[in-house]
């Protein structure tokens, strides 16, 4: 075995295990709760951590990746029940070969993105994640150490289709003509393209599982923007093919997955078929409509409109409460992990989120009691 592998014998034992009995489909006491993008610059303790070092560089050191991770954690101790590892969707195109940047007010940047097929060749052949991206293993190890026990810890990639987006755009242009171009005029070289994507992915997963990732989520947060058709054939293909492949290569050792396809509302049955344990909603489809749509296969996950966290107080109680009653719409056995529907704003008041937190919880815990 791997030093991983003999590492992870030794993490501190699971005290909060909702979030893994909740994606199994097992009975829990109430919802699991966490929020996308949980560690970040609505916390004013990220943002002094980030005024002091580049983004990359919090990713690239393992102490740091640590520092931020927990910060949620410690901040609404005993309110969040997963921790994600600190870290980005981009850094699979950096081991690719290309050079990103996070511009402060900008998002990530990639100044010199592919623009013709001929550019596929100045992509890495062979990528090698335990050399490029061994920093987030170690971070994902050191974390799992750090948490002792408290919550599990969640490991992501992003989806291929939206790794090529940013790719092929440069950064989140927000249009797409440029990644859309792609698929209608180089079809092959697009699959090409997804396919070494793809390939990183299920390495990087893989990897993230062994060294200490209790479960892991793929974020296609750009796949919304498919026809229904495009989508099945450019990223659903991909996605499916990662479930797969990472359980298989884990064998006995396989972590619950989550598949967050945002805005592929028509693809819903089709994302509770394809490996997944989870899937996670964003706001646009109602919880009714995705629990008649998923029959319980999987366990849905989600789904607050982000901004519903900018207004007052008793909105986010009002909302929250609604949300996870709908989820449940009285049947107690419904496999649910609540969250937000997509990332939280960085201007959001820390009071809301708790607010957020101890709904979900209070709700929740009604309803299962009965
Ligand atoms: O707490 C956590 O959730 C862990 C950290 C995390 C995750 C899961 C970060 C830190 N990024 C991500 C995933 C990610 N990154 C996604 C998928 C989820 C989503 O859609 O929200 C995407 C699309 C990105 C790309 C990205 N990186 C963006 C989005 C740009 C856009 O077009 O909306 C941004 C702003 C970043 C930078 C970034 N990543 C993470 C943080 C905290 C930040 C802010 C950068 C900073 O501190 O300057």
């Amino acid at each position: 075995p791997s030093s991983f592998e003999m590492t992870s014998k030794r993490f501190p034992k699971l005290k909060n295990d909702l979030l893994l009995r909740a994606a199994r489909g097992e009975k829990t006491e109430r919802a699991p709760v966490w929020i996308m993008r949980q560690a970040g610059r609505y916390l004013p303790e990220y943002r002094k951590v980030r005024a002091q070092h580049d983004f990359f560089e919090i990713c690239r050191t393992p102490e740091l990746a640590t520092e931020v991770t927990l910060q949620p954690i410690n901040r609404f101790d005993g309110l969040l029940d997963a921790a994600i590892i600190f870290s980005d969707i981009l850094i699979v195109p950096q081991a690719l070969g290309l050079e990103v940047e996070m511009v402060p007010g900008h998002g990530p940047q990639i100044p010199h993105p592919l623009v013709t097929p001929k550019d596929l060749d100045r992509l890495t052949e062979k990528v090698d994640v335990h050399k490029e991206l061994q920093y987030l293993f170690d971070a994902i190890t050191m974390t799992r150490h750090a948490l002792n026990g408290r919550v599990p810890l969640i490991g992501f990639v992003g989806g291929p289709w939206t790794l090529m987006s940013y790719m092929v755009e440069g950064s989140s242009t927000k249009q797409w003509a440029k990644v859309k171009t792609w698929i209608f005029k180089y079809p092959e070289a697009s699959h090409d393209l997804l396919q070494k994507i793809t390939d990183v992915c299920v390495d990087l997963l893989v990897g993230q599982a062994r060294a200490g990732a209790q479960m892991l989520q793929v974020f296609d947060s750009w796949s919304g923007e498919l026809s229904p058709r495009d989508f099945e054939e450019f990223a659903l293909y991909y996605l499916t093919q990662i479930a797969d492949r990472v359980k298989s290569e884990l064998g006995v050792d396989a972590v619950p997955m989550t598949v967050f396809a945002k805005n592929s509302w028509y693809a819903l049955e089709a994302l509770s078929t394809s490996g997944y344990d989870v899937v996670s909603l964003d706001w646009t489809q109602s919880p009714t409509y995705a629990r008649s749509v998923t029959k319980g296969r999987v366990t849905m996950q989600g789904n607050l409109d982000p901004n519903v966290l900018l207004a007052g107080q008793d909105v986010v109680v009002e909302e929250t409460e609604t949300m996870v009653k709908e989820f449940y719409s009285g049947d107690k056995s419904t496999r649910y992990i609540a969250n937000l529907g997509h990332g939280i704003m960085q201007n959001v008041p820390v009071e809301n989120v708790e607010a957020f937190l101890k709904t979900v919880h209070r709700v929740s815990r009604q309803i299962v009691k009965g």
